[in-house]
């Protein structure tokens, strides 16, 4: 199969089909990308306004990765959700209203675009709302390691809403496109618990052994791309080149069988 086959690129003039959003969580779409949503000028006006908010930017160091990030991801806060949703929160009524409302238009575009009923940021009875994106900042030479975004694995145990979900979608938005390079890599392989023996104490994701011999497709996300996969699939970003890439990012989780109800959160 050729990236062409792996990646479907929509654009508003493309008819809806209601099974899109199966093909991807199934695999048969291993990236499905809006093009032509959004404009350009409101994608530089929130890159402008996000790396305002410099104090909040914040860099979480493994040994083989840096995350630099604008909000809290629940992956790093597993061990202590309250601190999760307190920051979540306290983001929330700092973030620029540039972003808050590009991701309701964001939400709004997922929603029809992938024929959901609905579709909010995820709620947890005691603690209040989830945190509904980050921004991710990868400067130049900056790359993520090759990983799989799985709540139901990740979140095991803790009893949180949203490792109630069925199936979990990653969204991306790209702010700001790097000069070259950046792209996002996936590989025609799912996470399966025998993997976890590819992990390394303290490094972020998994060795790469463990895609060998699998197929993958690459992807360059323009300004103003929204793109939607199965983080369930192992993935990486390549190495920046020039221009920071900015991104927003949150993660779909279907809450039904007909998949038609969904809840975001990062
Ligand atoms: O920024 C990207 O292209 C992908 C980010 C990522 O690793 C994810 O959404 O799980």
């Amino acid at each position: 199969m050729s990236d062409a086959q792996k990646i479907l690129i929509i654009s508003p003039l493309t008819p809806i089909e209601s099974s899109r959003i199966k093909d991807i969580v199934n695999g048969h779409t291993m990236l499905l990308v809006l093009r032509g949503f959004l404009h350009n000028n409101t994608m530089r006006a929130i890159s402008r306004d996000v790396l305002n908010c410099h104090d909040n930017i914040t860099t979480s160091n493994y040994i083989n990765a840096n995350l630099t990030t604008l909000g809290p991801y629940l992956a790093r806060y597993l061990s202590n959700p309250h601190e999760y949703f307190s920051k979540s929160q306290a983001l929330e009524s700092i973030y620029p209203q540039s972003l808050i409302d590009m991701r309701a238009n964001i939400y709004e575009t997922l929603r029809r675009e992938l024929v959901l009923n609905c579709l909010k940021t995820a709620f947890e009875p005691g603690s209040g709302n989830y945190s509904g994106s980050i921004i991710r900042f990868h400067a130049d030479g900056i790359s993520n390691p090759l990983h799989t975004d799985n709540i139901l694995r990740d979140g095991s145990g803790s009893g949180l809403a949203v490792t109630a979900i069925k199936h979990q979608l990653s969204c991306v938005v790209c702010l700001q496109e790097c000069t070259q390079g950046g792209r996002l890599r996936i590989h025609q392989k799912t996470w399966e618990p025998s993997h976890e023996r590819f992990k390394v104490k303290g490094e972020l994701g998994y060795r790469e052994d463990v895609i060998s011999g699998s197929n993958a497709c690459d992807y360059y996300p323009r300004r103003g791309d929204i793109y939607v996969f199965n983080p369930n699939h192992y993935h990486q970003i390549l190495a920046v080149s020039g221009t920071t890439r900015i991104t927003m990012g949150f993660f779909l989780g279907i809450v039904d069988d007909d998949m038609k109800k969904a809840i975001a959160w990062s």
